[in-house]
């Protein structure tokens, strides 16, 4: 591998070695190579990213959080003071560490804290609750989980101490403040003077583990390089037009990956651009930092979009200095699409992504028909995609089928999870996406369905195993299903049915006991189902499985 040794101007610092990291599916010898003499993988880390944009542009803004600024400088400083006292507390190359935080500016500080050290922080929702969380740490073995005090209503400041005690591996637990001040912990990490910046992991690493919104059980863990992402990153910016001039609004979970890369904070990071951090994608919380601050860009997700589209607020905001508006996670109708541009005055990006790698967009350029009806084109010429048959045979062009992908920055396999791994790859390395969609002859894709057992509730993905396995854990439950159902805003909700334990009282045990229980039990609260259905029995295919495509159909209860 050829890596630019840094700080070469001393001449003292060699590279470290690459880090070998158990359960990660490495790109095959060949292709990395090839990746590398295109020009795709260009051997720089996240955290030499960072640092170049900061040498470039010291005082330029780089974030914006209600009256904060930071500029690029200050960031680097923070940075730098972090990974000082992270490195205090013992964090090494190659740790996991669980970082679940809100949309506020020490996200950053503390995320490229842990790039410049080469740990790998494994990015929670912050609407994950202790159910996932506590199998985030357990899973990736993590040896620090850093948090907010308060979110919500939630105090997961006393989540965060209750943890580092029941977790043996678990040696570090630190909380921020929710409301982006200052905190004990985060005051002593800062106190620390900084360290200086040098090459502590390689482009090759794994940088982090972002979460796929899953099928089975648990969301599964995606090891991405620095290499393989910072490629999307870069193209992404360019696709998107994102420069130094943009002003990019961050409205939707920081941690995300559509909000981290596509093109997301990382862009503005790459080129030099302002983001704001906004509390969510609301017309109330984005509107008026849209008219303060000149917002040239933000990214939705297709409920909110409407939200927008169809806000009173909309004329009372001066909202002409937005260029682009990206939207994706979901599908976006055409009819909706259709009023983005007459109604906002600005240029709709589709976007069709996936943590696990490839990612669509139209094009600035597009005409305004591929602009509504499709979901965009891979960013790479080296994004392989196919559409097969139930039997991995190519259908027909522009025939609807199983959408199939390998390329430059789409995993090989999920961390630790072989027998999983299995169904997801083909033999030959593509990643089955779980999307029916067609393909344009210009090589477009349009989404049309799901063969994969996920929940899209606008934007955000839920496996129905893993909420299952839950209801099942209650002693009234003898089994349960669940299914997504047609909601005109979001798109699809979740509606369980379950089938209650001979003799338990249906009239003790409602729905609302159950979601109740669910919430107990630490489950994320966009994973709660909407609806829940007692029924005698479910419907069953021929070979005896659970008809779950009866179940969304059926409009009973
Ligand atoms: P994940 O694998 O959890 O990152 O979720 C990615 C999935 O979100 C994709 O495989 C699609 O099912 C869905 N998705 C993302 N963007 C879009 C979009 N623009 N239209 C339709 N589905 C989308
Ligand atoms: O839904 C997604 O996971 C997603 C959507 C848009 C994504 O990962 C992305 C863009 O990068």
């Amino acid at each position: 591998m050829t890596t630019q040794p840094r700080s070469a101007a001393s001449g003292e610092v060699t590279d470290p070695e690459p880090l070998v990291l158990d359960g990660v599916v490495p790109y095959p010898r060949d292709l990395a190579a090839l990746y590398r003499e295109k020009g795709h993988w260009i051997g720089r880390t996240h955290a030499e990213m960072l640092f170049d944009t900061v040498s470039r542009h010291p005082d330029g803004t780089a974030v914006i959080f209600g009256e904060e600024r930071l500029s690029y400088a200050e960031l680097g400083d923070q940075v730098l003071r972090l990974a000082a006292g992270l490195r205090a507390r013992g964090i090494r190359r190659g740790d996991r560490v669980v970082v679940h935080l809100p949309n506020i500016p020490i996200y950053l500080g503390l995320v490229f804290a842990l790039f410049e050290l080469g740990a790998i922080p494994v990015f929670a929702l912050a609407a994950h609750r202790r159910s996932e969380i506590e199998y985030f740490l357990e899973f990736a073995e993590a040896k620090a989980y850093i948090t907010v005090d308060r979110q919500g209503g939630h105090d997961l400041g006393a989540l965060a101490a209750e943890l580092r005690q029941s977790i043996p591996r678990l040696e570090q637990a630190i909380v921020v403040s929710g409301d982006g001040g200052s905190s004990a912990d985060t005051d002593e990490l800062l106190s620390h003077a900084p360290l200086d910046h040098r090459r502590r992991s390689l482009p090759g690493d794994i940088a982090f583990l972002q979460l796929s919104g899953g099928t089975t059980g648990r969301p599964k863990m995606i090891p991405r390089t620095h290499d393989d992402y910072l490629y999307s990153v870069r193209e992404s910016n360019r696709i998107c037009g994102v420069d130094q001039d943009t002003v990019h609004l961050v409205s939707l979970p920081i941690s995300h990956n559509f909000t981290m890369s596509s093109p997301g904070i990382l862009g503005v990071l790459e080129a030099g651009g302002q983001m704001v951090l906004g509390p969510n994608g609301s017309p109330d919380a984005a509107f008026p930092l849209i008219e303060e601050h000149r917002v040239t860009q933000a990214a939705l997700v297709p409920p909110l979009a409407v939200a927008w589209l169809n806000s009173g607020l909309k004329d009372r905001y001066d909202l002409s200095s937005l260029r682009t508006l990206l939207v994706g996670g979901a599908k976006f109708s055409a009819e909706v699409a259709k009023r983005v541009r007459p109604e906002l005055g600005c240029t709709l990006q589709q976007v069709f992504g996936m943590a696990e790698g490839l990612v669509n967009y139209t094009r600035l350029d597009d005409e305004e028909d591929i602009v509504v009806s499709t979901q965009g084109r891979p960013i790479s010429p080296d994004d392989e995609v196919r559409v097969v048959d139930d039997e991995d045979r190519d259908v027909p062009h522009g025939e609807a089928g199983h959408l199939l992908t390998r390329g430059p920055y789409t995993i090989r396999g999920y961390y630790r999870a072989p027998e999983h791994n299995e169904r997801s790859f083909t033999a030959d390395g593509f990643y089955r996406t779980g999307d029916i969609v067609r393909l344009s002859p210009d090589g477009y894709i349009t989404v049309v369905g799901r063969s994969k057992d996920q929940i899209n509730r606008g934007g955000e993905k839920i496996a129905p195993e893993e909420v299952e396995n839950l209801l099942l854990a209650h002693d009234a439950v003898h089994d349960a299903s669940v299914v997504g159902i047609p909601d005109d805003l979001l798109g699809e909700r979740s509606k369980a049915y379950v089938i209650l334990r001979q003799g338990a009282d249906p009239e003790g045990v409602g729905a609302v006991t159950l979601k109740r229980f669910l919430r107990a039990r630490g489950l994320a609260a966009y994973k709660i189902p909407d609806v829940v259905d007692f029924v005698a029995e479910f419907p069953q295919t021929g070979v005896g499985k659970i008809a779950k495509r009866a179940q969304r159909a059926s409009t009973a209860g």
